[in-house]
């Protein structure tokens, strides 16, 4: 494992492992974190021996938020002038899935990070919100957009307005996390499910990934077309040729990601 001290990177086969690893500060995710994980995302992303990345917090936070030290004394014009939100559309920008092992506090900055996963394995431990109100401001990284289309409005401005904290249980109840497991899997069970993504033929991964993000983006009937191209797209990938020909010969498909 190699360290670049907040942000820990492994690489498991396909499989990219990045740790956010600020635990004194609950990994609050300052300029620095989002921008070396915004470098990190785009290596794995151009790498192709890596189909998924994984991405994890700490046993007590997945994080606890941007770092209010960093912007406790910003005036508006100081906040503009940082453009941290040039780091977020990075992010935003992978093709390749991001699973999240999320553990304890995903607060504020933390939500929305796990809001920019893909499929978001949670640990019966964690405690989801956007408290930011409780600190003068709201949530600025997607919050009030991706949560509420998760969970719907009544809940969000529950949430967002209230600063109430949802358990793991409440979260999986309402659509905001894909699978809730006992504290002790977290991590392994995050890496399970990001290994048997990897399985999968990662052009069609790509397209699909693209195409579930485009009924967040888009009106019905542009994401329907949107779709259907990328559909119609997959029949020149050997992997369709492959995975197709491997389901009538009752055998395993071996992708090539091509
Ligand atoms: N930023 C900086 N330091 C933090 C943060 C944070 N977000 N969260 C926790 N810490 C620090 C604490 O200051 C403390 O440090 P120290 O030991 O030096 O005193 C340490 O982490 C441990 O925290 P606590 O002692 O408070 O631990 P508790 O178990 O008592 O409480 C809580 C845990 C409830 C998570 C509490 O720490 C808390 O309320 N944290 C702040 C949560 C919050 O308000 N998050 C939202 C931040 S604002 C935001 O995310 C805006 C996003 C906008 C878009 C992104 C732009 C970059």
């Amino acid at each position: 494992m190699s360290d670049q001290h907040h942000l820990l990177t492994e690489v498991d086969g396909p499989v990219a492992i990045i740790r956010i690893n600020r635990p004194k500060v609950l990994n609050a995710l300052n300029l620095e974190v989002m921008r070396d994980l915004a470098d990190l995302m785009e290596g794995f992303d151009a790498d192709d021996a890596i189909v998924v990345i994984l991405l994890a917090g700490g046993e007590r936070a997945w994080a606890a938020g941007a770092d209010i030290g960093d912007m406790a004394t910003a005036s508006t014009k100081d906040m503009q002038d940082r453009d941290q939100f040039a780091q977020w559309e990075r992010i935003k920008a992978i093709q390749k899935p991001i699973v999240a092992a999320v553990s304890g506090f995903a607060l504020g900055g933390g939500c929305e990070l796990m809001l920019h996963c893909d499929i978001i394995v949670c640990s019966e431990t964690a405690k989801i919100g956007q408290p930011e109100i409780n600190i003068g401001v709201m949530p600025g990284a997607g919050g009030t957009q991706r949560l509420t289309r998760a969970i719907g409005k009544a809940i969000a401005m529950d949430v967002v307005l209230g600063g109430r904290f949802l358990s793991a249980a409440e979260a999986l109840q309402h659509g905001l996390v894909s699978r809730v497991v006992p504290r002790e899997h977290w991590f392994t069970e995050a890496l399970a499910v990001a290994q048997k993504l990897s399985t999968m033929p990662p052009v069609a991964l790509r397209s699909a990934k693209a195409s579930v993000l485009n009924a967040e983006e888009q009106h019905l009937s542009v994401g329907l077309i949107e779709e259907r191209r990328l559909f119609m797209d997959l029949f020149d990938t050997e992997d369709q040729k492959e995975g197709m020909a491997a389901f009538m010969e009752k055998r395993r498909p071996t992708f090539k990601g091509r």
